[in-house]
């Protein structure tokens, strides 16, 4: 038996839309695997002997989009561990990619054929929510950029960057938008409605 092709959901939206804890809910309901391309980064970040260790701390702090090259071999490695322990888990949440045109150029370089992307799921939220959801998690999350000066510079590469791959997907009909403003729960009963019909 040949193992499955992996089927990919890009889950985007601002910094704080609420995109991780969605994802949980979408992995305990309909069975995904959720890769956060952020966790990913820090963990990097984390490792001892990392040679990106510094370079994605002085990224994240200043709301940089990391070089692809760094990210998409992050991502790969987590789905071909995922498949080699189950082959049967093909079905893929990456959280927070592609965030700009050299993600999505690495993506179609180092992807195309290995995996399908079935359809984008965005979290649209206004930039004053998502300051607040982050600025309240800063309080306890440790993360360096959950504070006012990294929050400013997330914002302005989400809009400048990140908003532009979003309306690509939107022109061949591939973006499910989900208002991410409401309650965690009314949330996730728009995500639900996605999901029941094609997730
Ligand atoms: N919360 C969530 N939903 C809520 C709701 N409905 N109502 C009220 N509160 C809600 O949620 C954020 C906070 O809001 C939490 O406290 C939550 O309880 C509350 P979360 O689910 O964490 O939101 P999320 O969208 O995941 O926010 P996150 O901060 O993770 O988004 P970012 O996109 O900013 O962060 P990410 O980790 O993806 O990336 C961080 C940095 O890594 C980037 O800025 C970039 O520098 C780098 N990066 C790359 O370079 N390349 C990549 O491919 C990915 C990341
Ligand atoms: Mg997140």
């Amino acid at each position: 038996v040949h193992a499955m092709k992996p089927q990919v959901l890009f889950v985007l939206g601002g910094p704080g839309a609420g995109k991780g804890t969605q994802c949980a809910k979408i992995v305990e309901k309909y069975g995904y695997t959720h890769l956060s391309a952020g966790d990913l980064l820090r963990a990097e970040r984390g490792r001892p002997g990392s040679q990106y260790g510094e370079l994605i701390e002085s990224y994240i702090r200043d709301g940089k989009i990391v070089p692809v090259k760094i990210t998409i071999s992050l991502l790969e490695r987590a789905m071909d561990e995922t498949m080699k322990e189950n082959s049967e888990k093909n079905k893929f949440l990456i959280d927070g990619f592609p965030r700009n045109e050299d993600n999505l150029q690495g993506w179609n370089t180092n992807m195309d054929g290995k995996a399908e992307v079935k359809f984008v799921l965005f979290f649209d939220c206004s930039n004053e929510v998502c300051i607040n959801r982050c600025l309240e998690r800063g309080k306890s999350s440790g993360r360096s950029d959950d504070n006012k000066e990294s929050l400013e510079k997330r914002i302005k590469t989400f809009l400048e960057s990140t908003r532009p791959i979003i309306e690509q997907y939107q022109k061949v009909g591939k973006v499910r938008t989900v208002d991410a403003s409401k309650s965690l729960d009314e949330v996730f009963a728009e995500v639900q409605k996605i999901f029941d019909k094609e997730g």
